[in-house]
């Protein structure tokens, strides 16, 4: 029997200084055997940017079964003569219990993941250099597996990198991203927090 796994997620962001729209993008997809999780952030910030992030997001949204590479392939090809973008995604599959990661540019990732009640064990996501649309790097997924526990945090970068010294892990995850902008956002740049808890209670 494979049921989905109990999950919550949360997300708080912060626009660029009075722009109404943002170039940073968050989906949570929600599909049999797993859920995708995506984090963009189109170069710059205002309308434009949101555009950018916009194009990117319906990429992702109109082709959920195909793999990470080849989604990204064909986000790099349609993002082609824009700004460009950042895009980190995580894809959860419930029947492996894995969490594969792959991320092009600077949408920073990190599990944690923890069993039994111990101390949450912190693990960063790597992150290929280069810009969605523009330079595509070698992309090479990381495959991690799920533990009783495991949350993922990501932040644009709105969000200065040191968040991850102090995360509030006991905080459920809308207060868990919350925390992170209040504490973390820079202030100079579109800012988003995503924040997405599995247990594995198969
Ligand atoms: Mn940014």
């Amino acid at each position: 029997m494979n049921r989905a796994l109990s999950f919550q997620w949360g997300v708080s962001s912060l626009n660029y200084r009075g722009e109404k729209d943002s170039g940073d993008k968050c989906l949570l997809i929600e599909f049999e055997g797993g859920v995708l999780a995506v984090v963009i952030d189109a170069l710059g910030h205002g309308s434009q940017a949101a555009a950018v992030a916009l194009v990117a997001a319906r990429t992702w949204e109109q082709n959920i079964h195909d793999d990470l590479i080849t989604q990204m392939r064909r986000c790099h090809a349609d993002l082609h003569a824009t700004r460009g973008a950042a895009i980190s995604v995580a894809m959860f599959d419930w029947k492996l219990k894995t969490m594969t990661w792959l991320g092009v540019g600077n949408v920073a990732g990190v599990i944690m993941r923890s069993h039994a009640g111990a101390a949450p064990h912190v693990t960063s996501l790597l992150v290929h250099a280069g810009l969605v649309g523009d330079r595509l790097p070698d992309l090479l997924p990381s495959v991690f597996t799920l533990a009783d526990a495991t949350t993922l945090v990501m932040a644009t970068d709105g969000i200065s990198r040191d968040f991850t010294d102090a995360l509030p892990s006991a905080l459920e995850p809308q207060r868990f991203a919350q925390r992170v902008l209040d504490v973390y956002a820079k202030r100079d740049d579109d800012a988003t927090v995503l924040v997405f808890r599995c247990n594995g209670d198969l």
